[in-house]
């Protein structure tokens, strides 16, 4: 059975997760990182030399790095449909997931660190205000992308939508203010309210 190795608050782990749920693909969670530890072992490390999680054990398939779980597991269970099969439709999504990784999440990050990771006496507003004014320019991307479509690479749900998904749950998790932005709201909770959600995008931060 699939092995998913990492705790659920970790969002790169809820993005392994809520992909397999989504491809109804049976496995086995096992907490690992931060209060679990287990990552600096050395039967961890020679998993992931980077002591980070998540990993996932396909049979004897090992792998790390999130978004390239979500793709393997999407490729694996989802050709087709959650892995696109036309070439443009699957760099569509492909671009998302780099955008997510490489652009959304540095945004917030700053603030979920502070908000989230951060004892309230100790935290910088800099950081804090810096990360919204970092994040917000591209929430209004994602609203005005998904204005002109149902889901982030076209008219059905793909890969592409998982991590942005556990990017905007774990932005509408921290205490802040947010402009309306009807058609980011529309996607996410027609997202929320799929069952595949249960467990991962209905859990509070922590
Ligand atoms: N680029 C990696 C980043 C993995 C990462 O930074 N994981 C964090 C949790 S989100 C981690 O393992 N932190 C240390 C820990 O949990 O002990 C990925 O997307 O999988």
């Amino acid at each position: 059975m699939l092995k998913i190795w990492g705790r659920l608050s970790s969002i790169n782990v809820r993005k392994a997760v809520l992909a397999a749920q989504w491809l109804q693909v049976p496995f086995e969670r096992v907490d690992a990182g931060h209060e679990f530890g287990i990552v600096n072992t050395p039967e961890y490390l020679g998993k992931n030399p980077n002591g980070l999680v998540p990993v996932i054990e396909d049979g004897g398939f090992v792998l790390w790095e999130s978004n390239v779980i979500v793709r393997y597991l999407c490729a694996k269970h989802g050709a087709g449909s959650l892995y696109p099969e036309k070439l443009e439709a699957r760099f569509d999504a492909e671009r998302w997931m780099d955008w997510q990784q490489t652009t959304l999440n540095p945004a917030g990050r700053g603030a979920f660190v502070q908000l989230l990771r951060t004892a309230p006496e100790k935290r910088n507003q800099d950081v804090i205000a810096q990360s919204i004014a970092a994040t917000e320019p591209l929430l209004d991307v994602l609203d005005a992308h998904l204005a002109q479509r149902p889901f982030m690479a076209g008219d059905s749900f793909t890969m592409a939508d998982i991590p942005i998904a556990c990017e905007i749950h774990r932005w509408h998790g921290l205490p802040l203010q947010r402009p309306e932005r009807p058609n980011l709201e529309r996607w996410y909770q027609g997202i929320l309210s799929n069952p595949a959600s249960r467990g991962v995008l209905d859990l509070p931060l922590s």
